[in-house]
């Protein structure tokens, strides 16, 4: 059974969640607040899919309940229908340029405000697939450079303290001799391997925040959060050690039999304010120290 859509009625009047509540409840999971401030702490909590918000209430009122969702980066994507007793122009016209998806005036149409929700919920569903593809490697379900760009991005808003003081490493990873192994094996196995080589770079990456993309064809960046170069070493050490010991042959390799990876590293502190190119920059120089040295190796 596919997954109930979770709607977030906001009213502060019973009768009115009552009506609405009666409606939705067939078809979706109904949560209810009765204030803008209970919404807000209810939504971060909850998660809705779809926000069902009044105009008109005490405290709080809905126009500044939508501007606060839509400053959260944990709501600011979730659809907002405005459900009020406003029926001017100038309502609809403010609510719909704060951002909500529709506005509808009571007496609300059972039938049609469940038209208008799921037609949203789908809109949303596209939307999320998009955001989806556009910053995942089909090949290996990483990350793709778009991903990595949106990771350094956040460091654009304002930093805490103590995150600017927080150790960053970059990991950047080169499959060896990787042309001599897609002439001597094929293409498609090739691709196996650069799917096999992720599977070690996520096992390799420990923390929620940390993340791997596919960088290019057969190169790949970790960015790994509250790590220094001590504990960066060793985590890059171990995935070239998981890639060795995997033990897929390569002939074409003149170090190895088996397919190996070269890493170059880098860290620092978030609070630097060195723009993304200058980490991977200086990542790819040791990257270079590393397949000239000899590769199959770590250089930090
Ligand atoms: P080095 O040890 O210096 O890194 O040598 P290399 O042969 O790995 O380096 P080079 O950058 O010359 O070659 C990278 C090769 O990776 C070339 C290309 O055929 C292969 N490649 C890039 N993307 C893909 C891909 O998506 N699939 C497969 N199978 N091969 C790819
Ligand atoms: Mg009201
Ligand atoms: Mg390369
Ligand atoms: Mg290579």
């Amino acid at each position: 059974m596919t997954q109930r859509s979770r709607i977030m009625v906001v009213d502060d009047e019973i009768a009115n969640i009552e009506m609405i509540g009666a409606v939705l409840e067939e078809e979706y999971e109904v949560l209810f607040a009765r204030s803008g401030e209970q919404a807000i702490e209810l939504a971060r909590r909850s998660r809705p899919d779809l926000i069902l918000l009044d105009v008109v209430m005490p405290g709080m009122n809905g126009y500044d309940t939508c501007r606060r969702f839509k400053q959260d980066p944990a709501t600011a994507d979730v659809p907002i229908i405005f459900t009020t007793g406003l029926d001017g122009v100038e309502s609809e016209v403010e609510g719909l340029s704060l951002g909500a998806v529709d506005y509808l005036t009571k007496p609300i149409r059972p039938a049609s405000l469940q038209r208008r929700i799921d037609n949203h919920l789908g809109l949303k569903q596209l939307r999320d697939r998009l955001a989806s593809l556009a910053t995942l490697d089909p090949l290996t379900g990483l990350g793709n450079r778009r991903m990595l760009d949106a990771a350094f991005g956040t460091d654009s808003r304002r930093l805490s303290e103590a995150e600017r003081d927080e150790w960053r490493s970059i990991i950047l990873v080169d499959i060896d001799y990787f042309k001599g192994f897609n002439d001597l094996y094929g293409h498609g196995d090739g691709d196996i391997c650069i799917r096999r080589v992720a599977e070690c770079l996520i096992a390799g990456t420990r923390r929620d925040r940390d993340i791997c993309v596919r960088y290019g064809g057969e190169e790949f960046a970790c960015i790994l959060h509250a790590t220094s170069l001590p504990g960066a070493i060793h985590i890059a050490e171990k995935m070239r050690q998981d890639v060795q010991e995997m033990m897929i042959p390569h002939s074409g390799s003149e170090i190895s039999d088996w397919l190996s990876i070269s890493v170059g590293l880098v860290s620092g502190r978030v609070g630097l304010d060195l723009p993304m190119t200058q980490w991977l920059e200086q990542a790819d120089q040791q990257l270079y120290q590393s397949k000239h040295g000899g590769r199959n190796r770590v250089t930090g």
